[in-house]
């Protein structure tokens, strides 16, 4: 009995499950014969697609005729992770969809699981983009992402004996039902060729190859609100003048589709690795293009609404548009929007630079020196010619500003210009060129924020003293608690007698008069326990490995990375093994049992992130099957760490480690995810643990380690041979230099912690002189673990505490401070 028709906005769970048989029918993925769990989740992500397409549509055409000023967030990562179960919460149709699902024989939690990862991004700086966008839409702030629709994403990881291992993943294997093409949404990029200086004096790009843009968009839902924004991805192609039947017919098959093959490659994947020039070429090719078709895209609609308000100038374009530029990496919007007022608009300098300046606005994410982008200005040059031209005259006009109104800065402009002439490889630093063209400046915690104006940016703020801004990360309430921890959730709404605190996190303090009640601190330790259960079997069904709930679950969970010291985490736990091998049996029952996961990937070429990796998973081989200390400890590795496993880990953790060297985490947000699921953080004075700290109270926070004013002397003092190791730092290292865990070669992992000088050599991380204070506070963390009713209290106040790491207060503070946008409700 299928249905002829559906109706989008059914309420009934009955329609809904017409709803989804009938695309099941009518569109069709798959031979007619089966309706499993696959099938099943295709069926129901379209038919909650037709519901977002309708309030998407009127979202779109409501902008279009308010024509309010509008934000676009330029990122070349956004991690969506998975979309259904999102889009179902936000739409707030979840009772009705799984009891339409159970009338199809389905259930909603195991359908959502066939659903892949959307990975376009790397860590922390592509998942607080997509948090952002579940804030701005739930605000109701007419904001839009764009970035690249990559074909493949972050890598799969599995691990084998001797380590990580590398697969592409294919979020595209079949299709996503999310995205929709935009067959009339079609701009044309150029690479290479050269300038042309026309008669009248002005000058055009020209020659070269042009590729085209197509526009995919996925639709992001606000939380239980109509407005459904966008998320515009762009996908590379050549058109069809670009097939040479000619050669094809030929028989010279790879010559006749040859820009094809390119266009393809622009797109192919996410980060391409950038160690050799083709490599170092591609990326910058990709950054072009995002930037290039965003800005013609959102130039367009600035004409097509300027055309029904008479005599809109071009000086409007900034009271109409904000642009976001996540990192440096979309940085050529800068040149690329100058040349397009310029060349294609026929403005002066003068104007298109106030133009300029006053759309665009940039977010530094770090502060490590290796991840500061400079390009060659030859291969800028040879790339796009006409952008080089122009960014050698920011430079020009920057250092002429310096030297007429500030001639005491004269010594610093080497450092401060955008060009960097080293004879050897001359380039372009991109950081510099935001901060002299945007209107603002922003890091993302308050220590980092703080960093950037005392050290990276310190002679440009006393140029431009208000430019400089913190904007504190976020993260979102609704993936983060309320979809990933149903239960915690439920317990939160009953005790606060509001579930308002979904869209008002600050609400969560509520909770803090009620953290010595027996009854909540009943519900919330079965809440927890329920959590661990499930994260158990998640671990038990990926690893094979038995973990036990009733042990302490301690998770460390991010890119594997020297300065976020998983490295500190193994060591730690190899001394907690050698320790209960010596102890009696007597002795090991009086410990606190606990079980360590360490997740995360390692960029492919970083070869002491693996070795790390490798680490891990050998001592967890060790230690696991040691029938002595079995029960007291267990190290599990958890492979391919993603959005979705983060969702599963997150919500049974009770303590959780971020423990990078202080003022090198620029901020964390996993930290932020942790503490609002009432997991303890064990963790240094960096990044947003320092405000976490905070506002969880300092009794909830297992502090340790160097703070950051205080790495540099340490430093220093590890030179001039003054570091002094502990004894238990030493034992840990030579027990597994003593081959305890594999005969593999660790000496040059270990290496990296001894000497005295150098990134990467003499414990640039300061593992060492931090080991001490952290095996202490964990020895506190056992103490505290064993009364029962203080941890959960410590939890609860945790929880009550996170209420300030909302990406909705973080989009609202971008929104005021720095894009000057508001709501724009769709009636
Ligand atoms: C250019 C290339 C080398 C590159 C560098 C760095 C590519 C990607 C990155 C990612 C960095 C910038 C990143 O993810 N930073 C993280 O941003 C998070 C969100 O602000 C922070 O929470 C986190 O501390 C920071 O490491």
């Amino acid at each position: 009995k299928i249905p002829a028709t559906a109706h989008p906005l059914a309420q009934d769970p009955t329609d809904i499950a017409s709803n989804i048989k009938y695309h099941a029918q009518y569109t069709p993925h798959f031979s007619p014969i089966k309706f499993e769990p696959e099938q099943a989740y295709y069926a129901a992500a379209e038919s909650v697609r037709d519901r977002l397409i309708q309030q998407w549509n009127e979202t779109y055409l409501h902008y279009h005729k308010v024509d309010p000023k509008q934000t676009y967030y330029l990122s070349m990562e956004f991690l969506q992770g998975r979309a259904l179960t999102n889009a179902i919460g936000n739409l707030d149709i979840q009772d009705a969809y799984s009891a339409a699902l159970n009338k199809l024989g389905h259930e909603l939690e195991e359908i959502t699981e066939q659903e892949k990862d959307m990975a376009l991004g790397n860590g922390g700086l592509g998942r607080l983009a997509s948090c952002f966008l579940d804030s701005m839409a739930t605000l109701n702030l007419p904001a839009w992402g764009y970035g690249l629709r990559y074909r493949y994403g972050l890598f799969k990881q599995s691990i084998s004996k001797t380590g990580q291992e590398e697969m592409a993943e294919d979020w595209l294997e079949k299709f996503s039902p999310w995205e929709v093409v935009r067959h009339d949404v079609v701009f044309p990029v150029r690479f290479f060729g050269r300038v042309e200086v026309l008669p009248t004096g002005s000058r055009k790009w020209v020659d070269g190859e042009v590729l085209q843009a197509l526009a995919y968009d996925i639709p992001i839902p606000g939380y239980k609100t109509k407005n459904t924004n966008s998320l515009r991805l762009w996908e590379a192609k050549a058109s069809a003048h670009d097939f040479n039947l000619f050669q094809f017919n030929d028989g010279q098959y790879t010559a006749a589709a040859e820009l094809h093959a390119r266009a393809q490659q622009i797109c192919a994947v996410l980060y391409p690795g950038d160690a050799t020039e083709e490599g170092k070429l591609l990326r910058l090719k990709q950054q072009f293009f995002l930037c290039s078709a965003s800005l013609q895209d959102i130039i367009a609609r600035f004409k097509e609404r300027k055309e029904g308000t008479k005599g809109r100038e071009w000086s409007e374009f900034p009271t109409k548009v904000a642009v976001q530029l996540n990192d440096t990496h979309p940085t050529l919007a800068i040149p690329e929007l100058m040349r397009l007022l310029m060349d294609e608009e026929g403005l002066g300098w003068d104007e298109a630079w106030d133009v300029t300046s006053r759309t665009i606005a940039y977010t530094n994410h770090t502060v490590l020196p290796e991840a500061l982008e400079k390009w060659s200005q030859v291969v800028m040059s040879k790339l796009l010619p006409r952008h080089m031209e122009i960014i050698e005259e920011i430079d020009k006009r920057f250092i002429t500003m310096i030297k007429s109104t500030r001639p005491d800065l004269e010594s610093k402009i080497p450092d401060m210009r955008i060009l960097d002439h080293n004879p050897n490889k001359p380039v372009v630093r991109m950081a510099n060129l935001c901060v002299v063209s945007g209107h603002t400046v922003n890091g993302v915690a308050q220590l980092h924020s703080d960093i950037l104006k005392a050290e990276l940016f310190a002679d440009y703020v006393s140029i431009w003293p208000n430019k400089f801004q913190n904007k504190t990360n976020g993260i979102t309430p609704r993936r983060w608690l309320r979809f990933c921890s149903p239960e915690l959730s439920q317990i939160i709404t009953k005790w606060l007698k509001t579930d308002k605190w979904v869209t008002n996190l600050d609400l969560l303090v509520g909770l803090r008069q009620f953290a010595d009640n027996p009854e909540l601190q009943a519900e919330w330790d079965s809440a927890k326990m329920a959590n661990k259960q499930r994260l158990a079997q998640y671990i038990l069904k990926v690893t094979g490995e038995t973990i036990d709930p009733n042990t302490l679950f301690d998770i460390q969970v991010k890119r594997i990375h020297e300065y976020k010291r998983q490295l500190l985490n193994i060591l730690g736990a190899v001394y907690r093994y050698k320790k209960l091998k010596e102890m009696s049996p007597e002795e090991r029952k009086a410990t606190t049992p606990r079980t360590i996961m360490i997740g995360g990937k390692a960029f492919a070429t970083y070869t002491n992130a693996k070795r790390i990796v490798k680490l891990v998973n050998d001592v967890g081989a060790v230690v696991n099957t040691d029938p002595e200390v079995n029960e007291y400890l267990k190290v599990v590795f958890v492979p391919n760490y993603n959005v979705s496993v983060a969702e599963v880990l997150i919500p049974g953790s009770e303590l959780s480690q971020h423990i990078s060297t202080a003022g090198m985490e620029a901020s964390g947000t996993s930290n932020m995810k942790f503490a609002l699921n009432g997991c303890l953080i064990i963790g240094t004075l960096d990044g947003a643990n320092v405000e976490i700290r905070e506002e969880v109270g300092e009794e909830n926070f297992f502090l340790f380690g160097a703070t950051a004013d205080q790495v540099p002397n340490l430093r220093k003092d590890r030179e001039n041979g003054l570091f002094k190791a502990d004894p238990r730092y030493e034992e840990a290292k030579e027990f597994i230099r003593s081959n305890a865990f594999e005969s593999y070669d660790y000496n040059p992992l270990l290496d990296s912690l001894e000497g005295n000088s150098g990134y990467g050599r003499g414990d640039y991380f300061l593992v060492g002189h931090d080991f001490p204070t952290y095996i202490d506070i964990q020895e506190k963390v056992d103490e505290a673990y064993k009364d029962r009713k203080r941890w959960i209290k410590m939890s609860i106040l945790s929880t009550a505490g996170s209420g300030k790491f909302s990406s909705d207060r973080t989009i609202s503070q971008y929104a005021k401070e720095i894009w000057k946008i508001e709501a724009c409700p769709v009636p």
